[in-house]
């Protein structure tokens, strides 16, 4: 019984998860928060470290026979203060929506005001969305883009705080292509007496690298995910200054977690120290060209880009000229193996569930190899489908010039070796 392979023990699952790979190997992988993780991340995040309970923190935790567990616990919090430069780690989070409720238990009481970028302009749920326990238990105040530059305006989230003087400022967001100045938000902050949070969920690598400013140094507390540009597993941390430390570790355990999972946190170190390499930073300046590159191909095409262009991974495609919603042209994408996601723009008339954008990026594309000459001709392939969604001979000749192309860029070939 414990010694039976997967492929022994249970060949339904392990027909899915082949699938699974075959599906990661022959598809262009473009959402913006997804990547390949490394052999040794995924080998440590299926390891025995599971089977442990380990509540508490180092040194303290509510179970014996945690030697290993602190062990491995501490050198992810000691790479992750590192790499991030920063005076305090909590490695524990389990997701990034995790994440942002601690920091908001830690640095807020339920009721109090706190600004957030709109989910409709880019934010993220946690930033105040009514149905999310965010909206619910605080009272959020959004800002939004620029009706005409599509970005933030500086002055327009100044004008905002002045009037709703929030205990706490949140900048950060899943769908802006943008620099986010976190200097500017800190004196934004510093104006009105506010505290500063980053979510650096997406940029996490950019700005681990040095391609991207670095938060850290303006907020009192910083949160993200682990398993996006990161390239860990899939999970998150918050990183803070010294004064928050404790209110923060007693907000993730015992405020909202319980049993920490000590196979992921020992992964998130294993990630960390990869991040730590020359090469994670190069491949964080490959994202970026590769993401200009990938932009200025569907320019190229003829498609608008939410404010023209990006300065990091991802972009927004806007679809409002081309008579197809984001959810008809990620579902013909699909059908040519290219997987994007249906992306609400500023200033759509259409549902989340339909929307009028696409958002792709290029983190995954770039760990399996690709450059920009990859990006330019993605980006005609995705014209093609996108100008002909209905039409089988468009969709099955892209899929097969997409299939070649990903045999030229291979992913875990010796996984199970
Ligand atoms: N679901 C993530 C994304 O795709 O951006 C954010 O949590």
């Amino acid at each position: 019984m414990m010694n039976r392979t997967l492929a022994q023990a249970d060949v339904e699952m392990a027909r899915i998860l082949a699938g699974e790979l075959d599906r990661q190997q022959h598809t262009l992988v473009m959402i913006p928060s997804e990547n390949y993780a490394s052999k040794a991340v995924l080998q440590t995040m299926g390891s025995i470290l599971t089977n442990k309970y380990a509540e508490g923190y180092p040194g303290a935790r509510y179970y014996n026979g945690c030697e290993f567990c602190d062990r491995a616990e501490q050198l992810a919090i000691d790479r992750a203060k590192e790499l991030f430069r920063c005076d305090h780690a909590n490695v524990q989070l389990h997701t990034g929506s995790q994440a942002n409720m601690a920091a908001y238990f830690a640095l807020c009481e339920p009721g109090d005001t706190i600004m957030g970028m709109k989910v409709e302009h880019g934010g993220h749920l946690t930033h105040g969305k009514s149905i999310n326990f965010s909206g619910t238990y605080y009272h959020f105040v959004s800002y939004g883009l620029d009706a005409e530059t599509d970005r933030i305006e500086y002055d327009q989230v100044l004008d905002i705080a002045k009037e709703c003087r929030p205990r706490l400022i949140v900048v950060g967001a899943s769908a802006y292509p943008r620099i986010l100045d976190f200097q500017r938000f800190r004196e934004i902050a510093d104006e009105v007496g506010a505290l500063l949070m980053a979510d650096i969920a997406h940029i996490v690598g950019l700005t681990a690298a040095g391609s991207h400013p670095d938060p850290v140094p303006f907020c009192d507390v910083v949160t993200s995910t682990t398993h996006k540009t990161l390239r860990g597993p899939r999970g998150a941390l918050i990183l803070c200054k010294a004064k928050w430390a404790e209110k923060i570790d007693n907000a993730v355990f015992p405020g909202i977690q319980a049993g920490p999972l000590m196979h992921i946190i020992a992964a998130k170190a294993v990630a960390f120290k990869e991040a730590q390499s020359y090469g994670f930073r190069e491949y964080q300046r490959q994202i970026i060209r590769n993401a200009q590159a990938l932009a200025q191909s569907l320019i190229e095409e003829g498609f608008r880009l939410v404010t023209g262009g990006t300065d990091n991974h991802l972009m927004l495609v806007d679809l409002r000229s081309e008579g197809i919603s984001g959810l008809e042209a990620a579902n013909a994408l699909e059908e040519a193996n290219i997987i994007v996601n249906k992306n609400l723009i500023p200033g759509d008339e259409r549902s989340a569930a339909e929307t009028s954008g696409i958002r792709p990026g290029t983190p995954a594309l770039t760990t399996r190899g690709m450059k920009e000459e990859q990006m330019q001709v993605i980006g005609k392939l995705m014209a093609r489908v996108i100008r002909a969604p209905q039409d089988g001979t468009v969709l099955a000749d892209v899929k097969q010039q997409v299939i070649d192309l990903c045999a030229d860029f291979p992913i875990y070939e010796d996984l199970y070796d």
